[in-house]
Parts: C-alpha cells; structure tokens; sequence
C-alpha cells in the first residue's frame, strides 16, 4: 500500500481526509499492536509486564470473566466503550458492537454523542421529529455553518460549500475563530463562545416582528397555532371545552378569534389566526388562561432587540443586523451544526431555538434547505430492543437524563466513574472498550484514570496503544480498514449518497494477528452464547440480513467495488403527504407538528 486516492464520482469519495491520507502510515506504523497482550502485574504497577497470548486463550479468559460478572451483578455491571464512527473506521463495525453490548445485556455504553452529535441528530428531534437532515447546499442561497467548520472535517461538503458560493450562495459562518470556514464567509459572526441561543433568538425576535416567516409553513405544520394553557403549560383539548371534544384533538382560534377544534392528525386549511391572548370558558365552568404557541414564543423572543443580542454575543450591532436582514429575505437556506453547539452544556436548548428559527423560515424539506432523505429498505444489526426493557431502566443516568442519550443505552464517562468509583446508583465492575480514549476525550481525566484503575476487569480493542488502554487487562489489537471487508449502507450528505450501498472489500494482507472489530465481537459474543444472534459466526451472514430487504447480497456488491446505487422515490415536503386514510403524514411529535412549544 503506498498510497489511496480519491474516486471522484463516488458521493463522498471525492475528497481525502488526514486520516485517509496518511492510511498507508497508519497501516506500516511500528507502534502498531498486532497480538493479543495480556497484564502479568497488578494495576498500578510501573511495569504492567505485557504478554502474548493467543486470540482463544484472550478470548476465552475475557468471555469467563465477563460472564461471571453478569451471573453476580447483572449484565449491567459490565460497561461498554466505543470510539466515534463519525471520526474512525469504527463505522465498519458499530452496529455489530452494539449489538453484541445488547445481547449481552447491558445499557451502559460510553459513547461521545453527548459531546459530538446529540443535538444535531437527537434533540433535533424534538422540534422536527427526525435529526437535522441533509444541508442541500448545491441549491441553496445561503448556508449557515453554525459551530462547524467542513474545511477541517468534512472535506466533501466543504467542497460543494465552495462551489455553492462560486456560484452565488451567501455563507454565514458563526464561530468565535476566523480560521478555517471562517475566512470563506460572506458574513463571519464571531460569536462568543456559548452565546448561540441568544443570536437565534433575536433572528427570531425579528422575523416575527418584520412579518418575514413563512406564515404559511409556520400556521400549517408547527404547533405555534394551538392554545397552551398558561397554567398547566400545557396544549388545551377538546374535552376540556366541548361535550363532544376528543381528548387528543387540540384547540387553535379562528379568523374571528374564537376557539375551535384543530384535529393534527388532518391538514388544515388555514385561516386562522397564529397570534392570540384569551380567557376561555371550560366546561367544567373554570376560566382558562390561554394564548397560542406562537405567542409565548413572541412573548419569549420579545427581550432579544439588537442592542441586547449585542452585548449577549459581543457581536457588532451590524453583524446582527445583516444576519437578521438576510434571513428575512426567505432564502433556500440550508444549515449544518456541530461541536461548537454540541459541546456546551446548554447544547439541546441552543438546538431548540435555532431548530425553532429554521421553523420559522419554512425552508425545511426543500430543495436548497435541509432535506429528509428516504433511505433504501435494509436492516439494521443494532436495535435498541435487543436489550430488555428491565435492563434499559438501569442505563446509568437515565434519571437525571431522560430524554437523553441514557434511554438509548448510551452513558457518559462522568456516570460510569461514578458507578465505579462511588457504586452509585450501583457497582460497575468491568469495561470492555473497542477503541475510544475516554481519558483524553471527555472530561475530569484524573477521575476517569482513577475509575479505570478502580476496575475488577478491563479489555480494551484498539491499533495503538493509548492511555486509557494502559490500566487494561488484556489490549486486543484491532484492524485497519484497508485489512478487512466491510458494508456501508449509505452516505450521508445528498440523496443520492444515502442510495449508495458498498462493499469494501480488504485490500492488503492484515499484520500480524490483527482482527476486525466485528469479528472480535463476534467471537465473544460466540463464546457467551449468542450463537443465534450472531448467524453462528458467520459474518456474511450477517452482511446478507441487512441486505435482504434490497433484494441483493454480499456476492452481489463485490462486483461493484465502487459501490451501487438503489434509487427510492423521493420527494420534497414529506410532511404533507396525504394518505390512503385522508391523514397527513405530518411530523414525529407529540403534537404531529413542527413543536416550536414543547
Ligand atoms: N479528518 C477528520 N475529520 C473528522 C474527525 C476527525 O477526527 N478527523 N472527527 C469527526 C467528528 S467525531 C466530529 S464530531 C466532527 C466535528 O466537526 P466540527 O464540529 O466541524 O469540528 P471543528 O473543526 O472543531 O469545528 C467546530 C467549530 O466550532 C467553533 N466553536 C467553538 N465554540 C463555539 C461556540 O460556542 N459557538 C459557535 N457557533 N462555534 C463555536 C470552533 O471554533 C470550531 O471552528 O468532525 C468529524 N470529522
Ligand atoms: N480535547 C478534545 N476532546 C474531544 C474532542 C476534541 O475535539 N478535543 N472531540 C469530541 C468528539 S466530537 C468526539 S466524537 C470524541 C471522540 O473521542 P474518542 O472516541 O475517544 O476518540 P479518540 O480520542 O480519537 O480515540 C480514538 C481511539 O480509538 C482508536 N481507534 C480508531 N479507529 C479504531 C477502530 O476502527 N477500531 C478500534 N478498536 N479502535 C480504533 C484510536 O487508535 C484511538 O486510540 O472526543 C470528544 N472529545
Ligand atoms: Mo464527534
């Protein structure tokens, strides 16, 4: 291997990454690990006297011990880690690591999503019902890049960013840094760092203000047109107001006013009114204060004038003007959000008002905004439900984090050293890692260090050694891509590329005993008895389920090294769908609508 290239009609493949770049390093590195080690000396000790064991007798040993913890403790008793798949080729192996983690039992994985993708992907979900999609910046006119910066990371979509421009785009960057997207922008706002809610809520104070939402999008599909109970918090139902009023329809006003039944299940015709402060009568005689959605919105929005925005973001008054001023002007506006949101602890209430001002704009689901791709029909190995439920209540966290990354089985390293360290809410005993370097990327390294030393029993798969490897009992020496087959089913960035299935078959001999990620999960799972749910180790197999819905296999695809496409039928504002039952297909929300009011 001397070097890779770029393989320019692919839908991603047309830019190359550090990592993709320095691939044949990484493969010939020395400090490569390539057999099984196994500890000789107790933690702590200066020297950890590493040995070479063979893969069965690490195995074996491995699948013993973890066994036996599970008998005592519970499965939850053993935590999981992962390197991102965002970032690594973890992405050939995730699905199969979770579904070994699953199928052991436990919902405790330490995975970075709350300090990388969670509100673009997760809490995104809550405004919009799905995560923010795909930025379609070949027809937009003008792009936000909010806390993110393609040049870096992203190579394929800072390319079609440039060329956006080139051909006319306007690109809004928001970064406290010039370097990088920001020195590509036709606006850079430098923000300071944090402050980002404060900056949507004023481009929301000023769109309402300037009548420049899309009020069609905005009284149609969000929820701003249903009366809250200013009381309770809560929407207002038809059965609170009217004899034949069904629980689960809302209540919204009319031209004149007046409340009438709004049934989300159905599109409306519009015509009412989105604006509105009101007592009215319950059946039950009680005066109710109400006001629409929309309202407290206007009523939330209303302190965030320019003046205030300024000194918040420490944005000159200009900058804010010009944001406020190009937004106001309706464009096809696509966006993309990452770490610089995604890393603060306020990160889903930020997500939660720019996913609200994007509601605003209506530019969601069309051409030049943020799109929803249809996926092609496959199966995923990797299904939450794997797991018992009884065991999803014991992910640690969840009560604190309900709605977050804990209820899909995915834990911070905060928790899990308190677990370990603390036995609080109880005793975690043992950690099996494939890849990450938790010590080094998440927060408090001393007390992560101390919990990793405080283990009965840790594994950890990677291709180098690092420091949260070296408290571990056995290091398992992971692949490289180029070593080992592996399915993608689907790119993120365009229609097209979600349509992209590939099989990326292993294009050097792997050095030493080395072994995918997936396999290694495999066999462990093998050895604990999940032979059914490993298609008895047979990892095409596997490959072959995930297909089948496409009606083609592994065999099928190594012809077509560079990837084949199945095409879906795609189409824009999927929202308003209308079914065979007269429904909308509307939003995954609890009010089936685009929840600016949650
Ligand atoms: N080559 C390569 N590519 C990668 C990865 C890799 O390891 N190597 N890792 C992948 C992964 S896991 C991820 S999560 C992505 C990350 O992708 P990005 O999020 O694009 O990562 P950064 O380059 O750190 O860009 C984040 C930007 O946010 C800015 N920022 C910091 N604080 C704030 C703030 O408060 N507000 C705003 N508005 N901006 C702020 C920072 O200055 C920085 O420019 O990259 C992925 N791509
Ligand atoms: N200081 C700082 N902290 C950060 C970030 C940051 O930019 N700076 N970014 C945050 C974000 S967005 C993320 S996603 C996390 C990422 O956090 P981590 O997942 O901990 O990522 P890394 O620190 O790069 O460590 C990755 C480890 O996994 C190994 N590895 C890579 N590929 C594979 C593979 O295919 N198999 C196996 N078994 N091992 C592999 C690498 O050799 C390395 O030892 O960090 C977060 N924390
Ligand atoms: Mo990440």
């Amino acid at each position: 291997m001397v070097s890779v290239e770029v393989l320019n009609n692919h839908p991603t493949g047309g830019a190359l990454c550090a990592k993709g770049r320095a691939a044949p390093e990484i493969v010939a590195s020395p400090r490569r690990l390539t057999v099984p080690l196994k500890r000789t000396r107790p933690r702590g000790a200066a020297d950890p006297g590493w040995v070479e064991v063979s893969w069965d007798e690490a195995l074996t040993e491995i699948a013993n011990r973890l066994g036996a913890i599970r008998a005592e403790s519970g499965a939850e008793a053993v935590a999981f880690g992962v390197t991102t798949p965002s970032g690594t080729p973890m992405v050939d192996s995730f699905e199969w690591v979770e579904r070994f983690i699953r199928g052991f039992g436990s919902p405790n994985l330490i995975y970075s999503v709350e300090i990388c993708g969670w509100h673009k992907d997760f809490a995104h979900a809550l405004t919009f019902g799905r995560g923010i999609g795909f930025p379609d910046y070949d027809n937009a006119d003008a792009i936000i890049l909010w806390g993110h910066n393609p040049a870096r990371t992203w190579l394929a979509q800072a390319t079609r960013i440039a060329d956006a421009r080139r051909r006319g785009a306007k690109v809004v960057v928001i970064d406290p840094k010039p370097n990088g997207s920001g020195q590509q922008a036709d606006l850079w706002l430098r923000i300071r760092p944090g402050a980002d809610g404060a900056l949507a809520m004023g481009a929301i104070r000023h769109l309402i203000a300037t009548g420049s939402f899309d009020a069609d999008f905005v009284d149609a599909w969000t929820n701003g047109s249903l009366l809250v109970d200013r009381a309770t918090g809560r929407f207002l139902r038809a059965d609170a107001l009217w004899p034949d009023g069904a629980a689960d329809v809302f209540v919204r006003l009319d031209a004149s006013g007046s409340p009438v039944p709004c049934d989300t299940r159905y599109t409306q015709q519009s015509g009412g009114r989105l604006r509105g402060v009101l007592s009215v009568r319950a059946r039950d005689g009680r005066m109710i204060s109400a006001a629409t959605a929309f309202e407290l919105l206007v009523e939330r929005a209303a302190p965030y004038t320019p003046a205030r925005v300024a000194e918040l973001t420490w944005l000159p008054i200009a900058d804010i003007e010009a944001f406020n001023a190009l937004l106001a002007t309706r464009p096809r506006l696509a966006y993309h959000s990452w770490t610089g949101v995604g890393q603060h602890t306020n990160a889903t209430a930020i997500e939660r008002t720019i996913a609200s001002l994007y509601a605003l704009t209506g530019a969601c689901d069309r051409p030049g905004g943020n799109r929803w791709p249809v996926p092609p029909p496959t199966r995923a190995l990797n299904d939450y439900n794997i797991l018992p439920p009884e065991q999803q209540a014991k992910a640690l966290g969840i009560a604190e984090l309900p709605l977050g990354p804990p209820a899909k089985g995915w834990i911070t390293a905060r928790d899990f050293s308190r677990a370990v360290l603390e036995g609080e809410p109880y005793r975690v005993r043992a950690l099996v890692a494939f890849g990450t370097n938790f010590v080094v990327s998440q927060g408090h390294s001393e007390r992560n260090k101390a919990a990793l030393n405080a283990l009965e029993f840790q594994v950890h798969i990677d291709m180098f050694m690092n420091p949260t490897a070296e408290s571990a009992d056995f290091v398992l020496p992971a692949s490289t891509p180029w070593e080992r087959d592996a399915l993608k089913i689907g790119f993120e960035i365009t229609q097209a590329a979600v349509e992209t299935v590939q099989f990326r078959p292993r294009m050097v001999e792997p050095v030493g005993e080395v072994k995918a990620d997936y396999e290694i999960a495999a066999a462990l799972a093998l050895k604990l008895g999940m032979h059914e749910l490993f298609f008895g180790g047979d990892i095409e197999a596997g490959w072959n389920y995930q297909l089948a819905p496409l009606g083609v296999g592994v065999e099928d695809l190594r012809g077509h090294p560079e990837g084949r496409r199945f095409p879906q039928a795609f189409r824009d504002e999927k929202y308003a769908v209308t079914r065979e039952d007269g429904t909308a297909a509307g939003f995954a929300t609890p009010t089936r609508r685009v929840e600016i009011y949650s």
